[in-house]
């Protein structure tokens, strides 16, 4: 029997495992013990990860579309086609009407490579990843106020914490393991306030629960901030010494009434009073939040609002602060990190047309030199943009790699209708997903326990994976696969290993350029920005002041959700993660002990509701809004409010994302998924 060292492939937690293996076979798996993470701990979808591994559905050839059919056929045939096909609409149209797909479940190198592809190989900045329908707004957001995208402590510094605002997350389900550091710390008598529609599982722990109106976050967190401004409950001295534009903030704050607020939010005034009391002087205090802030038609607008709380009361850059995004997929940082993203490189440099300073060119100049092309001086699109261009013709052609759009982006119709208007469409993945099945070409990727390479977590953790068995059947990596298919497009990308991507890619990355393959190994992964050989990485960010020279305070006013309640559809609909499956479902749906416990969609409904309509627990109901309808079970429960129905993300066999609104968060280009107006009603059936 053999061992392996890696890490979890679900969430971003980044939890240390080994996979054991027999005869080419991944035998089990069981947690590190010793480990700043999970010492000897893993939540249900690690415990169970061997079973997807070996799964009969896993993809073990390539296929090809003959006759309107996908058909088994040869790598040199799949490859040859490909780039013929991308060559050709290259040469046609231009690079730009190409746009490709990165998977944040991918390693650091591959996404390294993906955007690379994007811009030598094709030309073009359409370069995109599913941080764009998650995090985009935390790093639009914290960029602008702080100057860095990147969750602030660390995962173990949770306990240091006096007040924990968890807002708009739900870690019980999405990051049980960091629930376990937030249970552990409440247990230490750290006080937790918890704001969200729903009474999650972690409000069992919490001092007190805000069960705010679904998309009116930034009512409440401006009315928090103008608490502690009229009651002085301010840091005056890092106000001043590290922060900017807080006159014009101050200002602001005073346009509304906390009784403006109370009535947005349902939430008493009292309450947000008490709230903003305990963040503000119960310190160190520390904001977790996720997905219930930003995917949001005002996504970005809400980040801000945060860190507008956090430069009030100087809770950042020390132990048991800061402003801490919880990162969904397992290197969904590292694809931000690497520029999978149409306005960025590798490091976050901005590309040609976004420069505003010259050390910005620099980058770009360094990054051509390495590719040994120019670069494409536009910026491209992002995800939404490219499904609207592809419906209007401006995009041909798409490679979506370990993506599944047609299950997890916003109006599902809608992207079916953008693919069928494509001329052609690759897809890199390890089963026969909903997006697979529209391809031209579906090329076999293999998992994470069959390659090597880093991933980085939510707290900036850049960590090795390693090999536990070869690639089952054909399938290979996506490094593989991307250097091959660069080869057939007369480019070459020649490594003679993994850790030759990294080092290239680490030249043009300042936050990882002291990171070494070998130092990773010994000291359990590095916390990035980690400047030169040698230094220890940075655990705490803003520490010696913040990233940004000074913070920027940034007041934006309440807006209300695109869609809201009306006659014909008077429910709030939203949207979001259970425990036991992981987004598009492709790897848990196919698990027997993940799928036991949940194996079909359902919608959550108040009982008082499901009184009032008659629908019984488990009857069949027709959930509708005005962009499709679904039948799914209902789940009659309190833990969601009157008014509200929430269903999960996770089952590709009935797709939530058919109902959900993609209108859009302008400046970070998210999808408001976590508000729409709905119906229900019981089945005919
Ligand atoms: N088991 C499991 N774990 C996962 C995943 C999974 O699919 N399954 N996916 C991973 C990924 S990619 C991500 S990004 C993370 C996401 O992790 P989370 O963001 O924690 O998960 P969600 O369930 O999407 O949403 C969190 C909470 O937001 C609340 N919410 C909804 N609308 C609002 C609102 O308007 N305001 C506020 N304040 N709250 C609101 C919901 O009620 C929900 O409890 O999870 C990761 N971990
Ligand atoms: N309504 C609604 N929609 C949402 C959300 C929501 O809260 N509400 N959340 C959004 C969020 S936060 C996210 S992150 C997205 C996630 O959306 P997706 O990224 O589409 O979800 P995943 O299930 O992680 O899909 C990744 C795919 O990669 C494949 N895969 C796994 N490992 C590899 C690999 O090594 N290589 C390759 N090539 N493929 C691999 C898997 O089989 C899977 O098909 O969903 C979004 N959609
Ligand atoms: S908490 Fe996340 S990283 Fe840890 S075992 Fe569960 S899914 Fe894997
Ligand atoms: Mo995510």
């Amino acid at each position: 029997m053999k061992r392996a060292s890696t890490i979890c492939p679900y969430c971003g937690t980044g939890c240390n495992i080994y996979l054991t293996s027999k005869n080419g076979r991944v035998t089990g798996v069981y947690p590190s013990q010793h480990n700043d993470i999970n010492s000897a701990k893993l939540c249900v979808k690690g415990w169970n990860i061997p079973e997807f591994i070996a799964h009969a559905d896993r993809l073990k050839k390539p296929l090809i579309r003959k006759n309107g059919k996908l058909a088994e056929c040869e790598w040199e045939e799949a490859l040859d086609f490909t780039a013929q096909r991308l060559l050709n609409i290259k040469t046609k149209y231009s690079p730009d009407t190409i746009a490709i797909i990165g998977s944040a479940r991918c390693t650091n190198e591959e996404l390294y490579l993906t955007q690379k592809f994007a811009r030598a190989v094709i030309g073009t900045n359409n370069v995109d990843h599913c941080a764009r329908i998650c995090h985009a707004p935390t790093v639009t957001g914290l960029i602008a106020s702080l100057g860095s995208g990147g969750m602030t402590n660390p995962i173990e510094d949770i306990k240091n914490a006096k007040t924990i605002l968890l807002i708009g997350g739900n870690p019980f389900e999405a990051h049980p393991i960091i629930a376990g550091h937030m249970i552990d710390a409440v247990d230490n008598k750290t006080e937790l306030i918890v704001a969200d529609p729903r009474r999650t599982r972690l409000c069992d722990f919490a001092q007190m629960h805000l069960p705010l109106r679904p998309g009116s976050d930034l009512a409440l967190i401006n009315a928090m901030a103008k608490v502690i401004v009229d009651e002085d409950l301010v840091d005056k001295a890092f106000i001043k010494n590290h922060t900017e534009k807080y006159e014009e903030f101050k200002e602001s704050l005073k346009n509304f009434s906390l009784e403006e607020a109370q009535s947005i939010t349902g939430i008493a005034k009292e309450e947000i009073i008490a709230a903003a009391r305990k963040y503000a002087t119960c310190k160190p205090s520390s904001i977790i939040y996720t997905l219930g802030i930003t995917e949001h038609y005002t996504g970005t607008a809400n980040v801000r609002a945060l860190a507008n709380l956090t430069l009030l009361t100087g809770n950042i850059g020390k132990p048991g602060t800061g402003i801490n995004p919880l990162r969904g997929q397992n290197n969904v940082q590292g694809g931000c990190d690497m520029g999978v993203a149409p306005f960025i490189l590798p490091g976050y440099a901005p590309i040609a047309s976004l420069c505003e300073n010259k050390s910005d060119m620099e980058a770009i100049k360094k990054h051509e030199a390495v590719c040994r092309v120019p670069f494409s001086l536009q910026e491209g699109l992002m995800t939404p943009q490219m499904i609207e261009s592809a419906l209007n013709g401006d995009i041909k052609a798409m490679w979506v790699m370990g993506e599944d759009l047609l299950t997890t982006e916003a109006n599902a119709n809608k992207t079916q209708k953008a693919f069928e208007s494509l001329d052609f469409l690759a897809v890199s993945d390890l089963f026969l997903t909903p997006t697979a099945q529209m391809a031209d070409v579906v090329f076999p990727a293999c998992s994470f326990a069959e390659k090597e390479g880093t991933f980085t977590n939510t707290e900036r953790r850049v960590q090795r994976i390693n090999k536990a068995i070869e690639p089952l059947g054909e399938s290979k990596s996506d490094l593989e696969i991307i250097t091959l298919l660069s080869l057939k497009m007369n480019y070459i990308m020649k490594y003679n290993n993994c850790e030759e991507v990294f080092e290239e890619m680490k030249s043009l990355t300042p936050q990882y350029a002291g990171i070494t393959y070998n130092e990773l190994e010994s000291q359990r992964g590095i916390q990035w920005p980690c400047l030169q050989e040698g230094s220890k990485g940075t655990p705490i960010l803003h520490s010696k002041g913040i990233a940004r020279g000074k913070g920027e305070f940034c007041f934006s006013e309440y807006i209300e959700p695109k869609e809201t309640p009306d006659e014909q559809f008077p429910f709030y609909l939203s949207t979001g993660r259970i425990l036991f499956h992981y987004n598009c479902g492709s790897m848990s749906g196919r698990t027997t002990r993940l799928a036991r416990e949940f194996s079909e969609n359902f919608v959550m409904i108040h009982p008082a509701d499901a009184r009032r309509l008659g629908i019984e627990e488990h009857d069949e109901v027709v959930v509708s809004t005005r962009r499709g309808e679904i039948t799914v079970r209902a789940k009659i429960t309190d833990e969601t409010a009157p008014g509200l129905l929430w269903m999960p993300i996770n089952f590709y066999k009935s797709r939530t994302n058919l109902l959900t609104n993609d209108a859009m968060d302008e400046k970070s280009g998210v999808s408001e998924v976590k508000v729409c107006a709905a119906a229900i009603k019981r089945s005919k059936k």
